[in-house]
């Protein structure tokens, strides 16, 4: 029957708010039984490609584990949220939080990431976090892992790249399934899944630095393949213990432009289109697409799988599809030289967008152009859990921080959600990144900052800690209280 009705706004239950990841606000590394994370142990970049597996080689991270000066890496301190949560949390309530996005961290409930039991006192820990969320209504939103796992499941067995490592990743998903079944209903399994190709270590926990570039794509697409079961039988296995859990795939997501309308350019555009979605083709439809089984057979990539394989893949398809989006890429079938940089490294510059201090190019619209893309191709849900501008904040003499860019690209960006809505789409909530200011996974600075709160820190750790309201917090409070009408 015709529908004479297209929705007006956003839903009654949008979940407004923010994420984090553990390894870039807790700090507090070595505390109460926490093992170290491969996070901790990536060193100070100057760009995202510089995270990707070529800089971290095993030399380095011997270095890094034996260098007693942990002060030198800041994702061991983090904002120390371990210590401040519950401010933070309360800074959340006040702008009127509905959702907060958090990861959990692996090393702190099984601190090699092999023991049979978990630590206690770091499950104590994420239940007062919990419990914290509980009081303002606020909806925790969980990443099972975002960029990090036991350091010592590296050392031991290089990743993911390790197909027993889903067994470790199981007997972890089931502990805190269950301890956590009455507090947490959305969760997500991996953060970025694409990392596992394009940011090498970060995305796998596997050191191919010593490989050559077509032995590191077979590594890369074997470990990836471990992350789709575990993702997969780890659905299964939560929604067993608890049928109300909402569990998401999350993937980067850059909406790739032709250079021209040339067709050639189309084509190459579109293949760079299908490398970014193929991982929500397997995580929601359920199988590998027949593009890429070409594209391995092209490339001589051969993906070990056992007998069950696509079948788990099949039975574990995801409730919901999150995605993080910053910025859109332009292809052109001919590779320029004249690359762009972003969280998503291919692409070229595109003459009608600005970027931000970091060059990441802007485009509010692309997330309206990207919301409709993957209705389109899904019909699932979806939900955006990162999207924010990095900056250099400045706090000024008078106790302030005037991030009137800030409110301008979220604004911008909060508009083009609200046409996506009325165009039909389903979508359940935002949570911007960084609501506080935190480390940045690319580079690992401070002072690439995010937060509507500032955090009085700068990159060498110096600082009070001190939590500071900027002008995007009284914003980001009215746009919640309005449900996005007042923006
Ligand atoms: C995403 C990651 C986040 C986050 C964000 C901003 O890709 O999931 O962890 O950090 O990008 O990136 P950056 O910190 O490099 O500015």
């Amino acid at each position: 029957m015709y529908k004479k009705y297209f929705p007006k706004g956003f839903s009654k239950g949008f979940l407004w708010g923010g994420a984090t990841a553990a390894n870039q606000v807790e700090g507090a590394w070595d505390v109460d039984g926490k093992g170290l994370t491969t996070a901790e142990v990536v060193e100070k970049a100057k760009s995202r490609t510089d995270i990707t597996l070529s800089a971290v080689s095993k030399d380095s991270i011997e270095k890094a584990i034996e260098d007693k000066t942990t002060e030198n890496y800041p994702k061991r301190r983090g904002v120390d949220f371990y210590h401040n949560y519950k401010e933070d949390i309360a800074l959340f309530a006040e702008m009127g939080f509905k959702a907060y996005r958090m990861s959990i961290a692996w090393s702190r409930i099984f601190p090699e990431g092999t023991e049979s039991e978990p630590n206690e006192a770091g499950l104590a820990f994420y239940d007062k976090v919990f419990d914290e969320l509980a009081k303002y209504d606020i909806e925790p939103v969980v990443t099972i892992s975002h960029y990090e796992m036991p350091l010592n499941l590296t050392l031991k067995k290089n990743g993911w790249i390790d197909r027993s490592v889903i067994d470790d990743f199981l007997r972890f998903t089931d502990v805190i399934f269950k301890r956590y079944q009455n507090k947490v209903k959305y969760w997500m399994t991996f953060n970025e899944i694409n990392a596992a190709i394009w940011g090498g270590f970060v995305g796998t926990g596997s050191v191919d630095s010593d490989m050559s570039e077509s032995e590191q794509l077979q590594l890369r697409y074997q470990a990836l393949h471990h992350q789709f079961v575990a993702s997969a039988m780890a659905v299964k296995q939560g929604h067993a213990i608890n049928p109300d859990f909402k569990i998401g795939s999350m993937l980067a997501r850059g909406v790739s432009y032709p250079k021209t309308s040339n067709p050639v350019d189309v084509r190459a555009a579109q293949f760079v289109d299908q490398q970014n979605l193929f991982f929500d083709d397997v995580q929601v439809r359920g199988e590998y697409p027949d593009f890429m089984n070409r594209y391995f057979a092209e490339n001589n990539i051969v993906i070990k799988m056992e007998p069950d394989d696509e079948k788990i893949i099949k039975e574990g398809t995801v409730d919901y599809l999150s995605f993080s989006y910053y910025m859109s890429n332009v292809t052109g079938a001919v590779k320029s030289d004249n690359e762009t940089v972003g969280n998503i490294t291919e692409g070229e510059p595109n003459p009608y967008l600005e970027t931000s201090d970091w060059g990441w190019q802007i485009d509010p619209i692309g997330l309206r152009i990207t919301l409709n893309e993957l209705w389109d191709r899904y019909q699932v849900p979806l939900f955006v859990v990162e999207n924010g501008l990095g900056a250099v904040d400045k706090l000024e003499e008078d106790g302030h921080v005037h991030d009137s860019y800030r409110i301008d690209y979220l604004r911008a960006h909060v508009e083009q959600m609200k046409e996506a809505v009325k165009d039909g789409v389903d979508l359940m909530g935002y949570t911007m990144w960084g609501p506080i200011d935190l480390i940045s996974a690319g580079t690992s600075e401070m002072s690439k900052r995010y937060g509507f709160i500032y955090v009085d820190q700068d990159d060498d750790g110096n600082g009070s800690k001190k939590r500071i309201r900027k002008d995007s917090f009284e914003w980001y409070k009215k746009v919640i209280h309005s449900n996005g009408e007042d923006l």
